[in-house]
């Protein structure tokens, strides 16, 4: 019984189940700036655009969100632009560190909890949990759009 334990052991270490869990550069689901909540248990439902403006600016609006510590948020994204537009929520540096790789590899699309990539024209959602307090970043990592101003600040309050 024990060496078939131990087989079983062995097998898991050496299947396929040793490389899963996260992919290549180590994304975790739970950063500084919270986790992936749980529906119901929104307590709070924050509306944001995303769109172009006629002088050539990029935007999210509002591009200020205030939410407190333990809060689940529903963040309602609706692409209201002519392009793809992205939503990524993380710590500023992380942000900037992200938006340094997308630079050079255009093509990368998340798939990470704190992130979506909607059409022109595209509704989409993503309900997070604000674990800690602090001031953290919501930006689009598309290159250029950074710089033509879509990012936003959210403060997390303990109260
Ligand atoms: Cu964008």
């Amino acid at each position: 019984m024990k060496q078939l334990v131990i087989a079983m052991l062995i097998a898991t270490l050496a299947g396929p189940a040793f490389a899963s869990g996260n992919h290549a550069g180590g994304h975790d689901d739970k950063l500084a700036v919270g986790e992936p909540g749980d529906k119901s248990k929104v307590t709070q439902t924050i509306r944001v655009t995303m769109k172009e403006t006629e002088d050539g600016r990029m935007l999210f609006q509002p591009a200020v969100m205030k939410v407190r510590k333990g809060q689940t948020v529903k963040i309602v994204l609706n692409n209201a632009g002519q392009t793809d537009h992205e939503f990524v929520l993380d710590q500023e540096d992380k942000i900037l560190e992200h938006k340094a790789v997308m630079a050079k590899f255009p093509e990368m699309e998340h798939a990470d909890a704190n992130s979506i990539r909607l059409a022109a024209g595209e509704s989409g959602e993503i309900v997070w949990k604000f674990t800690n307090d602090g001031d953290f970043k919501f930006a689009c990592l598309i290159p250029g759009h950074y710089e033509a101003g879509m990012h936003g600040d959210v403060s997390v309050t303990t109260k």
